[in-house]
């Protein structure tokens, strides 16, 4: 499979080569790979070169390598598409996956000038500040921070909690209408880290929507931190 005549770095042919292992299903996600000692016998190159390939998959999120134990191939990421416009419940749900938060905190606060701005209220007016990691199956996929007018619709800690917040804002009579959505790579800091499980410094996905409802009023501002490893967003493009 290594071909040591062709112009390609022999560590890109390695990496090739795994990468089409887990993409062909024979390394399913958890399997252990072998030692690097095993493939640079096997392909008859140096353990240098295969250190290369395996820290490169690391990078890229093929491949975790776990302390004392070895490296094993990641669990495949959620593959979500940026088309409509949907809650982390519905998204889940959708998926076959069981959708649950863990509710970090949830309160009414004062509005700061920019979160006032955007969602169109005075500074100073209530917001409620709701900090939520959201998990599927049991695996957290984002830390999410959302803000709500309060004068706009009455939360409930418990419901939020439970359930969504979309259907809640649905159950109160409110059309949700639609939502502009940034989104930015960035890198996980000390406290996301923690939340997310992930080492600090990991590779992290920052969203930014902003939703409004048929009247035309906002109803919430997001920022979300999704899991780089975890996660990969997929958009249909018609030409
Ligand atoms: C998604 C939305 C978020 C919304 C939440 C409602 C992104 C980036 N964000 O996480 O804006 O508040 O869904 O989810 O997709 P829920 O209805 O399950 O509480």
């Amino acid at each position: 499979m290594i071909d040591k005549t062709s112009p390609m770095p022999l560590y890109f042919q390695i990496e090739e080569a795994i990468k089409q292992k887990i993409d062909k299903g024979e390394w399913e996600s958890e399997t252990m790979i072998p030692s690097e000692r095993e493939f640079a016998e096997n392909y008859e190159v140096s353990r240098m070169t295969v250190r290369q390939a395996i820290n490169n998959l690391v990078n890229d999120g093929y491949l975790t390598r776990r302390k004392g134990k070895g490296t094993f191939v990641s669990a495949k990421k959620i593959e979500q598409k940026l088309l409509g416009l949907t809650s982390f419940t519905e998204d889940m749900k959708s998926r076959g996956y069981r959708p649950a938060s863990r509710l970090i905190s949830f309160q009414k606060t004062t509005a700061e000038n920019r979160v006032a701005k955007a969602l169109e209220i005075e500074e100073d007016q209530e917001i409620y500040e709701i900090k939520r990691v959201r998990l599927a199956n049991d695996i957290p996929m984002a830390f999410e921070t959302t803000y709500v007018p309060v004068d706009l619709l009455e939360l409930n800690e418990s419901h939020i909690k439970e359930g969504s917040l979309y259907s809640e804002v649905e159950n109160a009579g409110f059309v949700i209408d639609y939502a502009t959505q940034s989104l930015e790579a960035s890198i996980s800091r000390e406290a996301e880290s923690e939340i997310l499980e992930i080492t600090k410094g990991a590779a992290v996905l920052l969203i930014k929507r902003q939703t409004y409802l048929t009247t035309g009023r906002p109803l919430e501002i997001v920022h979300s931190v999704y899991r780089g490893d975890r996660y990969k967003f997929m958009i249909d493009m018609k030409r």
